[in-house]
């Protein structure tokens, strides 16, 4: 039977408890879950990784990560979200029963952990990371401009006082680099792309860093016109859908396009609830129909990928 423990999904949860709920929900479900540690944030905290999944052979993969920025709180909630309903799904929701036999979807819970810790200790609309800059009293970098796609050319800042400072160089943060470096080394595998980030209702996939359309920018398009439909049918929630440069604001640096550029077709950044009343103050009350609605995208693009 699946086990879930008596985590609190409809809750925020604290770095603490997430961090324990990764070991739990692994020891409970191992024929489906296992964790690692890719690497270590600049504060020193384990960047732990979930691996869904049945055990197979020349598996395709999926990777899903949550937390780029700290202040985006609904985006962690949905990874814990999507474990739990994996697990909790698997062997009886055929659509999840399949999609766990033939792939295999890595979770990374938070990517900014750092920063998330600060939201909860210091100051909730924190965004950046949380290392030093060379001469400068200013803290942090924003993490999804300092991957090297385009780096610094555009919507992002060379000043550390920015809230979207590229950073020293791509991939100067101990995070993205340890994400990156774990993409790199399954690129083999890995066919699709998935950040979580909230907020504004949007399905944005390439390219943020110039106003050049991706190869497959149909295909892509298409896939996010009928993810956001599958997403609209449970509660009607309206999500806009199209390249980053055009549809939210140019940027350069974000993961989704060095994600695509890596070869991964399949590359997608949502923003999830709600258009502004909450903002990143989404109400508890909204983690449940968020996470149900967004996983039936999720879901649709999983299945897509798995079938193409
Ligand atoms: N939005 C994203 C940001 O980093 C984005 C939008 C997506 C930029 C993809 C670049 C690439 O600004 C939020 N809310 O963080
Ligand atoms: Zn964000």
């Amino acid at each position: 039977k699946a086990r879930t423990a008596s985590h609190s999904y409809e809750k925020y949860n604290n770095w603490e408890t997430i961090a324990a709920w990764t070991a739990d929900i692994a020891a409970q479900n191992p024929d489906l879950v296992s964790r690692s540690v890719i690497g270590e944030t600049y504060e020193g905290r384990p960047m732990y990784l979930l691996k869904m999944g049945k055990s197979g052979t020349n598996k395709k993969a999926i990777f899903m990560d949550c937390g780029f920025h700290a202040r985006e709180w609904i985006s962690p909630a949905f990874c814990q979200w999507f474990v739990k309903e994996a697990v909790e799904t698997y062997g009886k929701d055929t659509v999840m029963t399949t999609l766990l036999d033939k792939l295999d979807i890595y979770v990374l819970p938070i990517v900014n952990i750092d920063g998330y810790v600060y939201t909860w200790t210091t100051d909730r609309m924190w965004r950046k990371t949380r290392s030093k800059n060379a001469n400068s009293r200013c803290i942090g970098t924003d993490p999804n401009r300092n991957l090297n796609a385009g780096w610094c050319t555009l919507g992002a800042s060379k000043s550390p006082c920015d809230a979207t400072y590229c950073g020293s160089a791509p991939e100067s943060e101990k995070e993205t680099k340890a994400l990156a470096d774990f993409i790199r080394e399954h690129l083999s595998t890995i066919k699709a792309y998935l950040t979580i980030h909230s907020y504004s209702q949007l399905l944005l996939f390439p390219y943020s860093y110039t106003y050049n359309l991706p190869a497959n920018y149909q295909e892509l398009n298409s896939i996010a016109s009928a993810a956001s439909k599958e997403l609209a049918s449970l509660y009607n929630t309206k999500y806009t859908y199209g390249p980053g440069a055009k549809t939210i604001y140019p940027a350069a640096g974000g993961s989704d396009d060095w994600a695509y550029d890596q070869g991964i077709k399949y590359s997608f950044t949502f923003e999830l609830r709600d258009t502004g009343r909450y903002g990143f103050l989404l109400p508890e009350s909204q983690i449940k129909p968020t996470c149900e609605e967004t996983l039936l995208a999720v879901k649709y693009i999983a299945n897509y990928v798995l079938e193409h």
